[in-house]
């Protein structure tokens, strides 16, 4: 059942300096940390270095919803698809997507400075310079929303947060365990006025879970409705028990809770193309994020385990995995010779742009009123951009590996903006010029007859702002409509994943001296020091090239950067075969080792076993 969030009121008056200062000092810097840093999506450590920066972040959250006059913001505790030993903080800004990059250095300062005396000069600086104290030492209101996921370290972390933001005068709101995306949601609806017309605010678990599913519902009755398709689309057997590997995380709790909503939904005779749930792993089935969920089916290229779960290989032929906090999500299935297939988020972009993309050329053929498009990063295979960028036929801008940086291309450069990480996290960007789109499109066809195409179209778009979180990737939301787009196209998981094949891909991670010394270009797909490392990861790649001879189709490629998450530096390479790949990503391996201070003996050539 959906809890309702405890509240706490503040008076936005901030304790005397003295209680905060006890209050921060009872938390000192650990010493076996040099420095917190702020890193893809936060902080993240391990969890007992953590409380020190928490206390801090509880006074930073405050003084963020001051700046923005009042307006609500969030702190998640979680470390997403990290082991169970891990937390990490993600903020949220008042639009309800991840904290304003401009924002960070004031986090880092604040988590890093050595005493309460520091801290409290760092936030009356912050506080003159955003304009905030008035002569009385009031603050303007102040609102923090709480989560936290199922680890054990995340409550006692998730008290310390609000104890410091409630010292400060700020009002929190605890909304207990719940996922990542869910608290981006909340806040975005908690700002009402920043969200579009078609979508109603509802910033509590039961409304998240209202919106989600009844848009969901919306879209799958869109299916009942097409003429001379023998009365509508029909569920597909393989396609009719949904599998959610919950990585023993939130995702499994809170996904749980859509079996009771659709068995209500059936009540009331919603039942065009709902399909049955049953959700594995669950926390304490397992290890969190262990042999299961997202992050370990995609990198392991291999199924999931089920823990405590004993069902039959036919219910797996429709699966998907979440990460630890339910903001990504992937697909997979065994086939009947038991070879495994992963559907990424890059099969999910393809997926979901080229059905935005159908569905607005009904209403617009020429396909000129909204610029759609797909922003990837440079993991996205080969194949994939290829085929975007040839049979979907949509724009595609390669940005930055990290959810705030695709976010903000997506909103960017397009109207209709979808994004996909390889790895699951993604979502979808309407801008204005859709919704004005759709309004002018709803003026055109009323009285229009219901069932032409045109009109189904209209009635599967609108729906569509509600159905994605877009705030921020979300697990439980993405599953729904990628559900629903295959119910629309009566596919299974075989049918998309046959659309195209990727290219063998290799990735790999090795250790060095100072990671900073490798730079990149904007969007990583090359380096740009050190110089030679470039240079010599050309001429591997251009060697590739000729020794394969493939004629059509992406060419090898390899790049290589340093970690945002991870001491470590990532290496990435894709060829024609899973040989070519391999030998890529060890020629990159050894060159980096070689030229940018590598730790330990040189590394030993790569091989893949399922050739
Ligand atoms: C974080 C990012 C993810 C990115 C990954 C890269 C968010 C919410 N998550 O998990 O988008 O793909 O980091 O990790 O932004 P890396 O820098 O260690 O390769
Ligand atoms: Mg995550």
């Amino acid at each position: 059942m959906s809890a309702l969030p405890k509240i706490y009121r503040g008076n936005s008056t901030p304790l005397p300096d003295a209680e905060l200062a006890a209050l921060i000092d009872a938390y000192p810097k650990p010493s076996r940390l040099s420095e917190y840093s702020y890193g893809t999506a936060g902080f993240r450590y391990e969890a007992s270095l953590l409380p020190c920066a928490f206390v801090r972040m509880g006074i930073f959250t405050a003084l963020r919803s001051a700046s923005l006059g009042g307006e609500e913001v969030g702190a998640m505790i979680t470390a997403s698809h990290n082991a169970e030993r891990d937390n990490g903080m993600k903020l949220a800004d008042s639009h309800g997507g991840m904290l304003d990059a401009d924002w960070e250095e004031h986090a880092v300062s604040l988590a890093n400075a050595p005493d309460s005396k520091h801290v409290l000069a760092l936030m009356r600086t912050l506080a003159n310079r955003v304009g905030t104290t008035a002569p009385d030492g009031k603050f303007p209101p102040m609102v923090v929303h709480i989560g936290r996921d199922t680890r054990s370290h995340s409550t006692p972390l998730a008290e310390l947060v609000i104890r410091s933001a409630r010292a400060m005068g700020a009002t929190v709101i605890d909304h207990g365990t719940v996922t990542t995306p869910m608290l981006h949601h909340f806040v975005m609806h908690a700002n009402g006025h920043m969200l579009p017309m078609c979508i109603p605010q509802r910033c509590n678990e039961g409304g998240y879970y209202e919106i989600v599913a009844m848009s969901y519902a919306a879209l799958l009755r869109t299916g009942g409705t097409i003429v001379g398709v023998g009365g509508g689309c029909r569920r597909l057997p393989s396609a009719s028990t949904l599998v959610i590997d919950g990585a023993c995380g939130i995702g499994a709790i809170k996904v749980d809770e859509f079996r009771r909503i659709f068995a209500r939904l059936s009540d009331e005779g919603c039942t065009v193309g709902l399909p049955s749930l049953r959700v594995v792993n669950f926390p304490g089935d397992g290890p969190l994020n262990v042999d299961c969920g997202a992050e370990f089916v995609q990198k392991q290229q291999s199924p999931p385990k089920f823990y405590g779960d004993s069902a039959s290989g036919a219910s797996r032929q429709y699966v998907t995995s979440f990460d630890g906090d339910a903001d990504r999500v992937v697909f997979h299935y065994e086939d009947g010779g038991g070879e495994f297939h992963l559907l990424d988020g890059d099969k999910i972009a393809v997926l979901v742009s080229s059905f935005i993309q159908d569905e607005l050329r009904c209403i617009d053929p020429d396909g000129t009123a909204v610029k759609c498009g797909v922003v990837q990063t440079a993991y996205a295979n080969g194949s994939s951009t290829l085929y975007l960028k040839n049979v979907v036929k949509t724009n595609v801008v390669i940005a930055k590996t990290g959810v705030k940086f695709v976010h903000a291309a997506a909103h960017h450069h397009f109207d209709v903006g979808v994004y996909f990480e390889a790895n699951g996290h993604g979502t979808v960007l309407f801008g204005p010029k859709f919704y004005d789109f759709i309004a002018s499109a709803e003026a055109r066809l009323r009285g229009t007859p219901r069932h032409d195409r045109a009109n189904i179209a209209l009635r599967r778009l609108r729906v569509l702002p509600a159905l994605v979180n877009q705030s921020v990737g979300d697990a439980m939301s993405d599953m729904m409509l990628v559900d629903a787009i295959l119910f629309l196209r009566g596919w299974d998981l075989s049918t998309w994943a046959s659309l195209y094949s990727d290219m063998p891909s290799k990735q790999a991670k090795i250790k060095v001296a100072d990671r900073t010394v490798i730079t990149t270009n904007d969007n990583e797909t090359a380096a740009t020091a050190p110089v030679a490392l470039q240079i010599a990861l050309q001429a591997a790649m251009d060697a590739m090239a000729t020794q394969e001879n493939a004629k059509d189709g992406p060419k090898p490629r390899c790049f290589v950067r340093p970690s945002g998450t991870e001491d470590a530096v990532r290496v990435y390479a894709e060829a024609n075969t899973q040989k070519g790949a391999d030998s890529l990503a060890s020629e990159a391996m050894i060159l980096i080792h070689k030229l940018c201070g590598g730790v330990g003996a040189p590394p030993q050539p790569l091989i893949t076993n399922r050739l």
